[in-house]
Formats: structure tokens, C-alpha cells, sequence
């Protein structure tokens, strides 16, 4: 080997361990500054209340939204726009720089961490069943579905409900893929099914709204975890997800991060309990 050949070697060498060792790239850094450059952040949700809502206007609310357009305030980011997406399809869309996060109340679980960069925990609750009360099943668990072969449960597409139902037994025939809340509601009340699941939050927020006294939660669901969600950003953004989650520890700590969620129904003490390292690991 030539000397010449050996020097070119043993600077590309160095050259990728001093990249290695200085943290983010400089192409790490450009996310941020696109969008601070750009002014808004777009932003993956479901139109769910209270963790989303999109107003005809096209207002964005709910407080995964709100701790969001907050923190990229923070970070010189002006404002944040809304795309819709079915859950399913937000971690694809992601991926394919439909939007810039997803925060929406997509829970962490072991293999949506392998996909994406999540923040640190935000949005924690547990999965309820929206019924009517002349449905005498008395269901408690997606087991108890699973084992009534007349039962059919509906849930939200790509959603920790369905993918919660099929593993503990519900045939796949018996687990209809519902596209909102509304209609899952219209199809309990015409008893078209017999349950349909969202976390407790968003299944109160239906039956507040319905104003039918002829429809009951049953929660929690025995066999569902307690979930949490965070902000979920593109592999390789883990630059920005890190300033994220700067500016949300500090609005942990400060009673920002309660102020904006509490009135929304959610506890911080639940996300501070908690950790993304925790959830991701959880089964
Ligand atoms: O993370 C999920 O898949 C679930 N999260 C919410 C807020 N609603 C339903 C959805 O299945």
C-alpha cells in the first residue's frame, strides 16, 4: 500500500469517528431550522378530543397539540398546522415527511419505538368501551369479547385497541377498523356492534357530547395497559426530539405542562411518574 493510499485511509478514519464523537450533524441541526425557517411545524393528528381536535375552521386543539405548538414556540418555531391521519397511517406518514411530529396520542409501545423518535412521556390513560345499556353482555375485558362469539368490538384503525383485541383472542372478523368516533358511536347506538374502544378520555368525551342516556362507559378495560404518548419524530431527527424534550422537561417542572393538560382531563403526575425508557421496554 502506498503512503499515499494509507494517509487517505487514516483521515477518512478520523475524520468519521471525530463525526461520531461531536454529536448531532450539522444535518441533524437543519430539521430544526427549516422548520424555524418555514414558521410551522406540521403536525400529525386524529381529530380524537381531548387528545386532538380539529375545528371546522381549522383550529387546532387538544393538548397533545396545544404542549406541542407551545414547545415549538419555544424553540423559534412560529406556529403548527394540523394533517389528519388514521393511526395506522401516521408512523408510514411520518415517514414520508407528511408531517414533522406526530402528536396525537399514539402510545408508546415496543415496536412504535423502534419506528420513531418518541419525547418523553405526555398523555397517559387506558382503554375504556363505549356500550349501550340494554347490552346486557356485561363485557369487561376484550377477553369477555373474544369469548361471546356474537360480540363484535369496533376500534380505531392501526390502533393499540385493535392490536390489543386480535392478540388476547377476538377473531379478526369480530374487530371492525372504525375511521372515527362519531361513527363508532352511531354504530353502538344502532347496535350495529357491541362495544366500541377508546381510551377513557376520548369514550367521556364522545358520551358528554351525545348527550344519550341510553349509552354507558365501561372502564377500564380489565385486560388493557395504561398507556402514555409522546411527541414522535422521523429516525435520524433525534436532534430536534432532544430540544423537544428540553423545552417539555421545563414546563414539567415549571406547571406549564399541567396548566395545559389538566383542563383537558389528563394528569401530569401520570406522565412525570414515567418515563419514555419505561414505556418503551413495557409489553
Ligand atoms: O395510540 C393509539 O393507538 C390510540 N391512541 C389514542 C389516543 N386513541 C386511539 C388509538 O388507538
Amino acid at each position: 500500500m502506498s503512503m499515499r493510499t494509507f494517509l487517505t485511509i487514516a483521515a477518512a478514519g478520523a475524520l468519521f469517528a471525530i463525526t461520531l464523537s461531536v454529536g448531532p450533524s450539522a444535518a441533524d441541526e437543519a430539521k430544526l431550522q427549516r422548520l424555524q425557517a418555514e414558521g410551522i411545524a406540521r403536525l400529525a393528528i386524529a381529530n380524537e378530543p381531548p387528545y386532538t381536535a380539529l375545528s371546522e375552521s381549522g383550529q387546532v386543539s387538544g393538548a397533545a397539540p396545544d404542549v406541542s405548538r407551545e414547545i415549538f414556540r419555544r424553540l423559534g418555531v412560529k406556529d403548527v398546522s394540523a394533517v389528519m391521519s388514521e393511526y395506522g397511517a401516521m408512523i408510514p406518514g411520518l415517514k414520508a415527511d407528511r408531517f414533522d411530529a406526530i402528536t396525537a396520542g399514539l402510545f408508546m409501545k415496543p415496536e412504535r419505538c423502534t419506528a420513531v423518535a418518541y419525547s418523553e412521556p405526555m398523555l397517559c390513560d387506558t382503554d375504556a368501551l363505549l356500550v349501550r345499556k340494554d347490552n346486557q353482555k356485561k363485557f369487561t375485558s376484550f377477553a369477555d369479547i373474544g369469548k361471546d362469539p356474537t360480540a363484535i368490538v369496533g376500534v380505531p384503525g392501526g390502533g393499540t385497541q385493535e392490536r390489543l383485541a386480535l392478540k388476547v383472542g377476538v377473531p379478526r372478523d369480530r374487530v371492525l377498523v372504525i375511521p372515527d368516533g362519531q361513527s363508532g358511536l352511531k354504530m353502538v347506538q344502532d347496535g350495529r356492534i357491541d362495544a366500541y374502544s377508546l381510551p377513557i378520555l376520548s369514550i367521556n368525551d364522545l358520551i358528554r357530547k351525545a348527550n344519550d342516556p341510553e349509552l354507558e362507559i365501561v372502564a377500564p378495560v380489565l385486560d388493557a395497559p395504561v398507556y402514555c404518548d409522546g411527541a414522535a419524530f422521523n429516525k435520524g431527527d433525534e436532534a430536534l426530539r432532544d430540544a423537544f424534550d428540553v423545552e417539555l422537561a421545563k414546563m414539567k417542572e415549571s406547571g406549564e405542562f399541567a396548566k395545559i393538560i389538566e383542563p383537558y382531563g389528563f394528569s401530569a403526575s401520570a406522565a412525570m411518574s414515567t418515563s419514555r425508557e419505561k414505556l418503551c421496554a413495557a409489553n
